[in-house]
């Protein structure tokens, strides 16, 4: 048995203050930092948009964000300008401990397509070589946290479960966009349902 811990998108622009903040996710910085000290091997996902990404609501005439719209066959949320590739927002929190992360992963970098997982894009077409990170260090089990959970830590977990991890979840450690109420419950069942392990 070998683990890994992944920290996902704990960015500016997530967090109180941000463009698409998750209500209470800075409650989530300490205990991530107190978590990291049971793990050897730490890797982040940092969410990481162009300027002209797809899932920018003000990318598209007439839309706001919240909206849907079918991006290559896709659903795709339309969400605020965030996590701009250079901005502030897309940095990592000044109080995450980044000292001990060994790798970050980025994702979104394609303008034409979104990407919650840290493993691949919303249409499994790229990876974004996490996976390939892990089984070289002989990873077996992954232990996920960050934000936000109905979004990008829902999918890298539910990506790191196919990939044939065995995989857990802090869900102490991580906080919903909650775009419709319930979506937190909602996520933690689904996630569950699929294998994932709550911590
Ligand atoms: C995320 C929405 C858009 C996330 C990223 O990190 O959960 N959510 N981009
Ligand atoms: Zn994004």
């Amino acid at each position: 048995m070998k683990k890994a811990l992944i920290i996902v998108d704990v960015q500016n622009d997530f967090l109180p203050g941000g463009a698409l903040a998750v209500t209470d996710g800075d409650a989530i910085l300490p205990l991530i930092n107190e978590i990291q000290k049971d793990f050897e091997l730490i890797v982040a996902t940092q969410d990481y948009h162009p300027p002209n990404h797809a899932s920018f609501a003000s990318n598209h005439p007439d839309k706001k964000p919240g909206d849907i719209i079918d991006l290559q066959g896709i659903k795709q949320v339309l969400w605020p300008v965030h996590c701009v590739q250079g901005s502030g927002g897309a940095e990592f929190s000044p109080e995450l401990d980044t000292t001990n992360i060994t790798r970050v992963f980025r994702k979104g970098t394609d303008p034409n397509l979104d990407s919650y997982s840290g493993f691949f894009d919303n249409g499994h077409r790229r990876d974004t070589g996490l996976e390939r990170y892990l089984v070289e260090l002989e990873v077996t089990d992954v232990y996920i946290c960050g934000l936000a959970a109905d979004y990008c830590v829902k999918f890298t977990a539910l990506d790191a479960v196919k990939c044939g991890f065995n995989t857990w979840l802090y869900r102490g450690a991580t906080r919903a966009v909650n775009l419709k109420p319930g979506d937190f419950d909602k996520s933690i069942h689904e996630m569950a349902s699929a294998g994932i392990k709550m911590l």
